[in-house]
């Protein structure tokens, strides 16, 4: 096995988005631009010499090859072991964890979320840290700046390494260890839960649908839900991952999650039903005809979590994004703990974890996850859920009734323009932005606005500054309207536009939440010319 050194050159766009590099699958194919990355990353970090990782990756099309093509590099960069999912298979979570319980120097997981897979659609690769979270933004950035002057990388000439068999073998002078992707993370999570009683829960009748999209947490699911727990064989719907997920959009919303909101929503519907998207980090929860939004099921688990042994001395504090809705941030003031409002991206929740100022986040795009690993994690929402029914006695719909009555209603929707004109996009954002100045105490659509600024964020661990991170429109009454362009989208530009309305009033908790957000989402196009602007007259995708 000889080491080679290529020459290479700098190539356009690898500037890391929210999470990772994501870009169609056939522009990661292209020669060179995987190995670019990958030593740009390396050189990003100060060397891969005698360091351990963890590689794995969603099992999307493209997954296999591009794991060979890091374990040469690694190997050629002097690194001195990776610990491979058997397969290359890894949900985000259960690397993150692995990062954490082998106290690797960091790891690459290979997806693009809740992105389709297949070779005409996305592939994505993210860096994460020892302390198994997304690369922090100073990380990022050196990696960038790698890319753009990089001159050669390193890879060794070998073949492939056989990824299907547990176990150890040596590339070169690394060692490779294949693992079993799911051991590890079900012990963490009957450690986090109470399983003895949703074990009882299973064993009384109560019935769930899992849809794991043809994705990653198909194995997950099954050995934990059907297997430790119980659940009758054929709760896990769609459980075998697939590299193109099996043709359909690994998101689990209501849009994209249909099958099961058909399910949830037919007759003799289960009581419990959830998703998780493509790697496993983000969930859905719905009960039966009582869809959860991820916003409320934050804010439904900071009320609860401490029925979970894991969490049974309470939280320290809880942190959500900021186009997130405001429902957690009134059972944070109620239990007396702090709330931290980051930007979007898991990689802000980093420090307040790890210097354990929260121990509890979440975002509106269907993340929740807790200190016991750096990511959101799909399953671990999914369980805190049915350990949170087990353990009240409560529905779904019973506990959102009662969480409303207690605390109010955040009214809340998120309305997505995709693949709109790049140049159209920021235009819009351009003409939001010159207002900002002058739009307070302003009439719009029959609200009037408190406030208007961009989000800009100072993280209170290492004082990081984080600007442009979203546009808001505050109006009286706690009503907002926040415009972002997404950082994870492959194709032209996504403008997203998060609509939120409180609620307190215990007579109107059951209205459908496009009516009670009517004027907000009227003021939100008389402020962007949505329509005027991106040729749209329709959002298309609204959760
Ligand atoms: C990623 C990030 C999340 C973020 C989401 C949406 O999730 O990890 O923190 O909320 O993207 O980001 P954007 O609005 O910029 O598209 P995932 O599940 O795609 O890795």
């Amino acid at each position: 096995m000889t080491a080679h050194t290529i020459s290479t050159k700098p190539i356009d766009g690898q500037k890391a988005g929210t999470s990772g590099l994501r870009k169609q699958t056939r522009v990661f194919m292209t020669p060179h631009f995987l190995e670019n990355y990958v030593q740009s990353i390396l050189n990003g970090i100060g060397g891969a010499k005698g360091k351990a990782f963890v590689v794995g990756g969603d099992g999307r099309y493209f997954n296999d090859q591009a794991i060979q093509v890091i374990l040469r590099m690694a190997a050629a960069n002097g690194a001195s072991e990776v610990i491979v999912g058997q397969n290359g298979i890894l949900s985000t979570p259960a690397a993150s964890n692995l990062i954490r319980i082998r106290k690797t120097d960091g790891g690459f997981i290979l997806s693009a979320s809740h992105n389709p897979g297949g070779i005409d659609a996305d592939f994505g690769l993210k860096y994460n840290m020892s302390n198994g979270g997304p690369a922090t933004e100073t990380v990022t950035q050196a990696i960038f700046e790698q890319t753009t002057s990089l001159t050669e990388y390193q890879i060794l000439d070998a073949q492939d390494v056989d990824l299907s068999t547990l176990g150890e073998t040596m590339l070169g002078d690394m060692k490779v260890t294949v693992i079993d992707p799911v051991a590890d993370y079900a012990k963490m999570m009957g450690e986090l839960f109470d399983f003895e009683a949703i074990r009882a829960l299973f064993l009384s009748g109560f019935r769930m649908a899992f849809d794991a999209m043809h994705a990653v947490t198909g194995p997950y699911a099954t050995t934990i839900l059907e297997g430790v727990l119980g659940a009758p064989k054929g709760t896990v719907l769609n459980g075998i991952p697939s590299p193109d997920f099996g043709g359909g959009h690994p998101d689990p919303n209501p849009i994209w999650a249909h099958e099961l909101m058909g399910i949830m929503t037919g007759h003799d519907a289960p009581d419990f039903g959830a998703a998780s998207d493509g790697d496993g980090d983000r969930n859905m929860i719905v009960g039966r005809g009582a869809y959860v939004t991820p916003s409320d099921s934050l804010a439904v688990i900071a009320a609860h979590a401490h029925l979970a042994p894991g969490y049974r001395n309470g939280l320290s504090g809880v942190a959500r994004s900021m186009p997130t809705s405001g429902a957690v941030d009134r059972v944070a003031k109620a239990k007396g703990i702090p709330c931290y409002e980051t930007p979007t991206g898991w990689k802000f929740f980093g420090t307040l974890l790890d210097a354990g100022k929260a121990n509890l986040c979440g975002e509106e795009s269907a993340g929740t996850g807790s200190d016991h690993i750096r990511e959101k994690d799909g399953l671990w929402a999914v369980l805190m859920w049915l350990n949170i029914i087990a353990t009240s006695g409560h529905s779904v719909a019973a506990l959102m009734d009662s969480h409303w009555r207690t605390y109010g209603r955040n009214y809340y929707s998120r309305h997505d323009y995709e693949a709109v004109d790049s140049a159209a996009a920021h235009g819009l954002m351009d003409h939001l932005r010159a207002q900002l100045a002058s739009l307070r105490g302003h009439h719009v659509a029959g609200l009037t606005v408190t406030e208007a600024d961009e989000f800009a964020y100072r993280d209170p661990v290492d004082d990081s500054y984080t600007e442009a991170q979203g546009i808001r429109v505050m109006f009286t009454g706690g009503a907002r309207v926040v415009f972002r362009l997404s950082g994870t989208g492959t194709q032209g530009a996504t403008i997203r536009v998060y609509l939120e309305r409180v609620e307190t009033d215990p007579n109107l908790l059951g209205l459908k939440p496009e009516d009670a957000l009517s004027d907000v989402i009227a003021a939100a196009q008389e402020l962007a010319q949505i329509t005027t602007r991106t040729g749209r007259d329709a959002p298309d995708v609204i959760t």
